[in-house]
């Protein structure tokens, strides 16, 4: 597969992103809550890590009936997190220290506490009411629509003082804006320059992919799939024009970096909203790994660990490369679960290995790397017992379904400690004293138990520690461009555990070979290598002779170099 691109490389191509979910990160002020100045005193971390970018959750003014995803005023700082002032100082000591900071762009919906949406539901004539997306009683019930978060899951929700129903895809506190409403994109468009003349460097863009609706919503679809409405929902039909407006507007007046969470994009949709002529956004991240083997509600099935699936989703992903577009590789962020116990195996056995495996992965692939905060460490699932111990708005919601559908609670939970999202959102775990050093009191979300064995300062000072590994893989990452300008080549793309591939770029060429399983393996690479040495590896030994075979043992991820 041929894609080396040879312009001038911009810097979010050849960055590392870290995502920072700050009501997790580091505690100041003894509240159980992560904020700004644990992030500020973090910092240091943050470098040694070699990452460049640094992408904040949202940290705006919000009720967190979705965690900070139901922003009640752009401009205002969530004062669990602090004030202005930390987050100008937070900018400074990032810039300072070399690394760039995006934000979280949330603005397919706001709270229902943003006055816009206030001033809209008090009254029909309110000049906001066109700012949200309103079915008037007479007109009937509304076209059945689907809300990935509500507890009875439909996406319209009844107002008795304007005896209408207004539209949220997520929950009743997240009503969806109207961006078919000129008024509501030069609102956003004015708030998005805000941000932009603090100095901030780019923006993660929530939904983007749903903010254009198909109005008037035409007859109720019926026995949709949940993954499936998401499809539904985006790159609706004026999508494109907004993006460029926005583009035209605002992005095109900085040097910034934009990333669109796309639930819904194909290889085949996507390349319009991120070709390299930079019209609308610069990249985008998908969700048909993540989403694999799901059933409705994040239901496990053993298909989610099908690796010849999860090749063939890569493969068909590179062709976006191919044709000039860019994306955002991940496989852990505040929305998955923890990516060892997802992907790898984090039993005692093979923990360490697996995560070293799965960040090798992710730094050798084509596409900007996004590594979630933790992950660095191997950090696993905390596998909740008690529905009590989840925090979830979409956990919570769909245990009530379930449990008002007289569905299994059991096999629901089961699931749940693998798949749920708040897996991934406990805290990090900093050292082996109380609260993991994250906070001097309980946090908002309870720790991991394990934080005695997995934690920061142990591996600190252990070369063999995946933090250290992590560290090192950064920096190979920087070292070889092949890795992020390179083509992509597989080889054995149909063996169940090993993912092998080769990355060339000039006079560079890099084979990665990952053995996805716990089992050793023994595989003939479909060519041979001249002259191959090994650059890193999670095992002391790994063979590899010229002939192109290679025994790979449990969970080895092996780099070689090779003519
Ligand atoms: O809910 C989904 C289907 O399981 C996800 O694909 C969802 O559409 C996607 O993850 C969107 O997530 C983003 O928007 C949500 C917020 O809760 C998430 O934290 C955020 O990442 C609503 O703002
Ligand atoms: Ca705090």
């Amino acid at each position: 597969m041929m894609f080396s691109r040879e312009s001038e490389p911009d810097w979010w191509k050849s960055s590392v992103v870290y995502q920072v979910y700050p009501r997790s990160f580091y505690d100041t002020n003894g509240d159980g809550v992560g904020d700004l100045r644990g992030v500020i005193e973090k910092v240091p971390y943050l470098k040694s890590l070699g990452v460049d970018i640094v992408w904040l959750n949202p940290i705006f003014m919000t009720p967190n009936d979705d965690m900070g995803y139901d922003i009640s005023d752009y401009t205002k700082i969530n004062p669990e997190f602090g004030a202005m002032e930390d987050f100008d100082e937070l900018l400074t000591t990032l810039h300072a220290a070399g690394l760039k900071l995006i934000l979280d762009l949330v603005v397919n919906h706001t709270s229902d506490e943003h006055e816009w949406f206030v001033d809209a539901k008090s009254s029909r004539s309110s000049k906001y009411r066109d700012f949200y997306i309103w079915w008037p009683e007479e007109k009937g019930s509304p076209p059945e629509r689907y809300s990935f978060f509500d507890s009875n899951g439909s996406a319209w929700e009844y107002d008795q003082a304007t005896k209408s129903y207004y539209l949220h895809l997520f929950s009743k506190k997240q009503p969806d804006l109207n961006w078919d409403n000129p008024v509501v994109r030069k609102e956003i468009y004015r708030m998005m320059e805000y941000w932009f003349d603090k100095g901030i460097d780019g923006f993660r863009m929530d939904v983007i992919t749903y903010i254009s609706k198909e109005i008037p919503f035409t007859e109720p679809i019926k026995g949709v799939e949940l993954f499936d409405w998401e499809e539904f929902y985006s790159m609706g039909p004026k999508l494109h024009e907004y993006l460029q407006e926005m583009h035209d507007e605002v992005l095109s007046k900085y040097d910034i970096m934009t990333v669109a969470e796309g639930p819904g994009i194909n290889p085949e949709n996507v390349l319009p909203m991120i070709k390299d002529d930079g019209s609308e956004l610069n990249m985008a991240y998908h969700f048909d790994h993540t989403n694999m083997g799901l059933r409705p509600r994040r239901m496990w099935s053993d298909e989610a660990r099908n690796m010849v699936e999860f090749k063939n989703i890569n493969r068909r992903w590179m062709k976006v490369l191919e044709r000039g577009g860019w994306i955002g590789t991940f496989l852990g962020n505040h929305d998955q679960p923890r990516m060892v116990t997802r992907w790898g195996n984090d039993s005692e056995a093979f923990r360490k290995k697996s995560s070293m495996l799965l960040n090798t992965y992710l730094l050798t692939m084509p596409g900007t790397p996004f590594c979630y905060m933790g992950d660095e460490l191997g950090m696993t699932n905390p596998r909740f017992d008690d529905i009590a111990d989840y925090r979830d708005i979409e956990t919570l919601n769909w245990y009530q379904m379930v449990l008002s559908e007289g569905g299994d609670l059991e096999k629901f939970m089961e699931s749940h400690k693998i798949t749920a999202r708040d897996n991934g959102r406990t805290p990090i775990q900093w050292d082996s004293t109380r609260n993991a050093g994250f906070s001097s009191c309980d946090p908002w979300l309870k720790m991991n138990e394990n934080f005695a064995e997995i934690n920061v300062e142990s591996q600190e000072s252990d070369p063999e520690s995946c933090l250290n590994y992590f560290r090192k893989l950064v920096q190979i990452r920087k070292k070889y461009d092949a890795l992020v300008h390179g083509d992509f080549q597989e080889h054995d793309e149909g063996h169940q555990a090993i993912y092998s591939y080769s990355r060339k770029h000039q006079d560079q060429r890099l084979l990665i070979i990952l053995n996805f399983s716990d089992q050793t393996s023994t595989i003939q690479l479909d060519r041979s290598f001249d002259s191959i040495s090994l650059v890193s590896s999670n095992y002391i030994e790994c063979s590899l002779d010229n002939t192109g075979s290679v025994t790979v043992s449990p969970w080895q991820a092996s780099i070689y170099q090779f003519n």
